[in-house]
């Protein structure tokens, strides 16, 4: 473990010879990152110990959006200044090895990187714990524009090795599917045996989650399918016929081949459920077996030394395949089954969108997982039997909540079923968990029900994305805020400092321009870092509004246009966020913003006021230039609709000022920093929910009665934008003929209003630089330690 730099130098030049095989002085820029990513990954491993009295969390997730590791690890490991100044000796630059890492896109979006934060918190708080994920060969799609249009290109993250992790065949389990279920009845019980179809290999690969300080490291363990040795078709091979027996390899390790680009809609396909239950048994495995190791068949502590939490109902089949293993393996009966692992398993839901709620059609499920699908049904049968059927309306209550219904396998009925906590990820989105989706276990089971509002690594968010404030808050308030976060609290008394309003106001320009620089280097574009970063950074949904914003630019640009006396100040205009490949809406939302940054970014009439930008491929790496440059953060939502969001917390982190609807976390960012500190407009959820109900709103009313919602609407369909790729009737369609069903143009007037306002502030320095520190000196509850602490004491009970 290297101290010093000369300590560094030395093993820096002795791991470069290791690693790579070659001198120092032989090496590429590359391949001494290389080296150096080992070393780094080398001295985290001496700090990893296992303190194997306690209890470990398991957090179970399809997606861990982990983001690059090396800037961050020498941040937590206190090592960034001794390995910065030794490369410089060395005639190095660090921030070149930066460059040069992957970023490997394991995730589609907030949920992903949800669940890495909580990775970062977990050891930072020192709480041993496990990521248990999927090492897709091909993460998220990167993304290009071209011709205006979103373009997808393969996400080869894995093409060079990647040094962070380290492969385990030691700990590789088999994993079975198809097949049938054999029943034997010995006199006493009933056996159940398994015979499958086809047998897996699911092989880990471990990447260490380095806690801040080095105080815990924890691993990520994501698993990757390869065929069996016996189940490569020998036969074939001998036969000489290579393509066949090249197939079974290639069939089974498509499984974990691509992350699912769909956020928040099913596939449907098979292959999604293969991958579920593939790094779910494998998991589950893992922890019996490790289980079995410290001690031994002593089930009874089981739920004492593990707790497994299911990141929403992706891993929902968590607890049925311990109940599995535990009672076909390890010769438990039933009722001490499934007391294990109800006493074990919690479920995070993140959404109420109906089309992300998982089910599986029963045949699908049944063929596939034959004895899972067993005791499944007899946890349905179960539930059903045990069902109170003397209150008012208990067939619907039933039909609500039971497992198997209408020929599906209901996968979030199962998780509340076999969870003893469940959660939604912000107050509102809790509230309307328990109130609509989810209302009838609320009534039947309301002490399951909890919130967990998000958080966010303020460490990576904040500390290493924006180091000139770090610094200015180093020598205001100290550091102790980077263990304790609401110690932010105490910048509320710098809030009338001028001096120390006008360096914040310096940092920010300086993030600006280092985004201004990223900017100008992707797209081309130059931007003013004068003008206001008005800025919105998300996947691209329907239900999340880029169009709201986008027609607001419309509109401003028309009356810019005509009418002279129409001052604002500059604008910057800035979106990032992909679009799944299949989802035709928001790539034309993708589309009309390219096309209008066309018009607008090329008309001198304007461009010194307004500019637009579509910054591509948003990732964890361009995200942490992205937040600290914000200094409008659009959080516009159709009220009720989502569930959190963690963006928000991001920019209001980094002294953005949110614009947005009382939606999610932007609900509890309100309360925080009070009225005047943020600019809320729009419907609220209940009165949507009402409109939905009484089907009152008509969106060809507001067209005829509004003339500036008609022009902008009538633009979509003529000449104004469609000279780049075309025109735009699918979005004037889902707002007229489809009658608006996020409310886009419902909030129109009211989002225009709330802006103007918003800017208008601008003009007076002190009072937008103190709304700003305020932001961020309120954002200590944002971070996910403050989430993690939650976790572990009401749920988790580490
Ligand atoms: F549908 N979220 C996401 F609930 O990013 F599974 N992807 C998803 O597939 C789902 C949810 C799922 C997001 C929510 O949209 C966002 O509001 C929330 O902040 C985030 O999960 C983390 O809880």
């Amino acid at each position: 473990m290297f101290k010093t730099k000369k300590e560094f130098k030395k093993e820096f030049e002795n791991a470069c010879l290791v690693v790579v095989g070659k001198d120092f002085e032989d090496c590429s820029t590359e391949e001494k990152y290389f080296a150096l990513a080992k070393l780094i990954s080398s001295q985290a491993g001496e700090l990893h110990e296992q303190k194997i009295a306690h209890k470990k969390i398991y957090y179970f997730s399809m997606e861990f959006l982990i983001g690059k590791l090396l800037e961050n690890y020498l941040m937590n490991l206190g090592l960034t200044k001794t390995v910065s100044e030794g490369l410089k000796d060395m005639g190095e630059s660090l921030e070149d090895y930066f460059d040069i890492e992957k970023d490997p896109g394991l995730g589609n979006g907030g949920l992903g990187r949800l669940a890495a934060c909580f990775m970062d918190s977990l050891a930072s708080l020192g709480y041993e714990a496990q990521g248990v994920g999927i090492r897709y060969r091909f993460g998220l799609f990167k993304q290009r524009i071209e011709d205006g249009r979103q373009v997808e290109d393969p996400d080869n993250w894995l093409e060079k090795d990647y040094p962070w992790e380290v492969k385990h065949l030691e700990a590789a389990v088999p994993v079975k599917f198809g097949g049938r279920v054999e029943k034997s009845y010995d006199g006493n019980e009933m056996h159940y045996q398994w015979i499958p179809e086809e047998t897996i290999l699911a092989v880990p690969y471990d990447i260490p989650m380095v806690g801040y300080d080095g105080k815990q490291v924890n691993t990520l363990r994501i698993w990757s399918a390869k065929p069996m040795e016996e189940g490569f078709d020998m036969d074939a091979f001998n036969r000489g016929d290579y393509a066949h027996a090249n197939k079974h390899r290639a069939d089974v390790q498509a499984i974990t081949d691509i992350l699912y680009p769909n956020d928040q809609s099913l596939s449907g396909r098979i292959l999604r459920l293969k991958q579920e239950y593939m790094f779910t048994a494998a998991g589950i495995m893992d922890i019996v077996n490790n289980f079995k190791k410290q001690y031994g068949n002593h089930w009874e502590i089981f739920s004492e030394k593990v707790a497994i939490h299911t990141n929403d109902t992706h891993p929902a089949v968590c607890a049925p395949e311990l109940m599995r293993v535990l009672m076909d393996q390890e010769g438990l009966g039933w009722d001490e089954s499934w007391k294990i692992a109800s006493a074990s398993v919690s479920y995070t839901n993140h959404t109420i969108l109906p089309e992300a709620l998982e089910k599986w059609p029963i045949d699908m499920f049944r063929n596939l997982l034959p004895r899972l699908y067993d005791i499944i049904e007899e946890i349905d049968r179960r539930y059903r039997d045990s069902f109170h059927k003397n209150v008012d309306g208990w067939q619907e209550q039933l039909k609500n909540t039971a497992i198997l219904w209408d020929g599906q396998v209901h996968m979030a009925n199962l998780s509340v079923i076999v969870s003893h906590h469940v959660n939604g990820v912000a107050d509102l989105h809790t509230e309307i968990l328990k109130n609509i989706v989810l209302k009838d276990f609320y009534t039947l089971v309301p002490e399951k029900f909890n919130n967990k509002t998000n958080g966010i690594s303020h460490r990576r968010f904040f500390a290493q994305a924006n180091p000139s404030y770090r610094k200015l808050l180093e020598e205001t308030i100290g550091k102790g805020w980077i263990h304790h976060p609401e110690e932010l609290e105490n910048l509320k008394k710098y809030e009338e400092n001028v001096s120390f309003l006008e360096k914040v106001e310096a940092s920010k320009k300086e993030n600006k321009i280092r985004l201004a620089n990223y900017i100008k280097k992707m797209t081309g574009i130059e931007v003013n870092p004068n003008s206001i970063f008005d800025i919105q950074v998300k996947r691209f949904h329907a239900y999340k509004r880029q169009l709201l914003n986008v027609l607001k630019i419309m509109d401003l640009y028309n009356r810019l246009l005509a009418d002279p006396n129409f001052h604002i100040h500059p604008v910057t205009f800035i979106f990032a966020g992909k679009a799944a490949q299949g989802y035709t809406f928001a790539k034309d939302v993708i589309r009309l913003i390219c096309a209008i940054a066309d018009v607008i970014n090329h008309d001198d009439r304007v461009n010194r006021m307004i500019k637009v930008v579509f910054i591509p491929n948003f990732s964890v790496s361009n995200a942490q230039i992205i937040y600290p440059a914000a200094e409008i953060s659009e959080q516009i939502s159709t009220a009720g609709m989502e569930a959190s969001g963690t963006g928000n917390m991001k920019f209001m982190m980094n002294g953005a000022i949110t614009l947005g609807t009382l939606d999610g976390a932007n609900v509890e960012i309100t309360q925080l920093v009070g009225s005047d500190n943020i600019k809320i407009f729009g419907l609220k959820a209940h009165e949507i929910e009402t409109m939905r109900h009484q089907g009152s709103y008509l969106a060809w009313t507001l067209y005829h009665e509004n003339q500036r919602i008609k022009k902008v609407l009538d633009q979509l369909m003529d000449d104004t934008y469609s000279h780049l790729s075309g025109g735009f009737d699918l979005i004037y369609d889902s707002l007229l003929r489809d009658n608006d069903s996020f409310f886009v143009l419902k909030d129109f007037e009211s989002y225009m209003n709330a802006f103007e306002e918003l800017v208008g502030l601008y003009e007076d320095k002190k009072t937008w630089w103190k709304m700003s520190v305020h932001n961020t000196a309120c954002s200590g509850y944002f971070s996910s330690d403050r989430t993690i602490e939650e976790y572990v004491q009401e749920i988790w009970k580490l």
